[in-house]
């Protein structure tokens, strides 16, 4: 497997129409997930990916795991669970960032925030080159969080672990949830943070350089900036330019790494696309996927950012969580122009 996430999906109830959500009449079902989206954009590119998780032996469950097949992901490591159900969850369509969002979770007991070292398959989990995981996983449950710690562990048989920090104030049953966080995120390889949700979840105001300060260890950091682009920093972190050797090797089928080493692009910024948002959520999922196909792919940082822009605005544009990337040859053609 080039990619393996895990974490919970949830059916996903899109409304009908702008508003609060005790006036929106009717909802759309579709499938939401961090983890699953990112693993749906990888199969959609391209990429073999696997997603791990639980969920109930309902029509939920059945609804995920058909959709998420659909897109080309293997699921043969998810299980049923037939004493507790699928997670939903509700939303209206403001945007996350403003206070016009409002989500409703029906998720407290689920399949998969019963997710245990005990109950999931971790050969499966491991056998990747990345493990991509989410903060969303460690504030489902104690059980969820030993899982993610006991993933996130060093160790010989460790694949490159991704980590999207994905801070959701409203599922954290604790105040510990800023600080879970980012001891899971200095275990790994690979973090994921938006600039506001720095500051939301640590106090980080001074911008990417000072989330790369509280984030020294990560062999690479990126710092999504909304609209204004994404600055990623590369080295000298634990595992500065093993990431992308980690990734590439054993990949029989992959071009031999073409850009410069890491370390010679330390840091690089790269604009956001300029797109008609529908809705914003899954962009971020999105953006990770674009990054992480890049990664795979041995390409350079700055093409890494601009992969996950091109996949980002795809999302941008969908009312959904999830939009299919653009062709191979489309993004790589796309990534390689010069804005201006
Ligand atoms: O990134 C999109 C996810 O936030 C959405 O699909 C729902 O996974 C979700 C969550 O837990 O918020």
């Amino acid at each position: 497997m080039d990619v393996v996430t895990l974490g919970e999906s949830m059916a996903t109830f899109l409304p009908g129409r702008p508003g609060r959500l005790a006036d929106v009449p009717s909802f759309d079902r579709a499938i939401g997930g961090a983890e699953s989206n990112v693993a749906c954009a990888l199969a959609a590119f391209g990429h073999t990916a696997r997603w791990v998780s639980r969920v109930g032996a309902d029509g939920f469950g059945d609804h995920l795991v058909e959709r998420i097949a659909g897109y080309g992901v293997d699921v043969s490591a998810v299980r049923r669970d037939p004493d507790r159900p699928t997670g939903v969850y509700f939303r209206t369509a403001g945007d996350r960032g403003t206070g016009a969002h409002e989500v409703a979770y029906y998720r407290a007991g689920s399949a998969a925030s019963a997710m245990s070292t005990r109950n999931v398959d971790l050969a499966a989990v491991r056998a990747a080159r990345v493990l991509h995981l989410s903060g969303i996983t460690a504030a489902l449950s104690d059980t969820c969080l030993d899982l993610l710690r006991a993933l996130t562990a060093p160790g010989p048989d460790r694949p490159l672990i991704s980590f999207d920090v994905n801070h959701r104030p409203g599922l954290w049953r604790t105040a510990e949830g800023p600080r879970v966080l980012l001891e899971v995120a200095r275990h790994a390889d690979v973090v994921f943070v938006g600039e506001d949700e720095a500051e939301q979840a640590w106090g980080v105001t001074g911008g990417p350089e000072a989330i790369r300060g509280v984030l020294p260890e990560p062999g690479v950091v990126v710092v999504k900036q909304g609209e204004r682009g994404a600055t990623a920093f590369a080295g000298p972190g634990r595992s500065a330019g093993a990431d992308r050797d980690r990734a590439t090797a054993s990949r029989p089928s992959a071009p031999p790494p073409s850009g410069p080493p890491l370390t010679a692009a330390p840091h690089a910024f790269e604009p956001a696309l300029r797109t008609a948002v529908v809705a914003t959520t899954g962009a971020g999922d999105a953006f990770a996927a674009g990054f992480l196909s890049a990664t795979l792919r041995g390409l350079p940082l700055r093409t890494r950012l601009r992969h996950g822009h091109l996949f980002a605005a795809a999302a941008l544009t969908a009312p959904g969580d999830l939009a299919p990337p653009p062709a191979r040859d489309h993004a790589d053609r796309l990534a390689a122009l010069d804005a201006g």
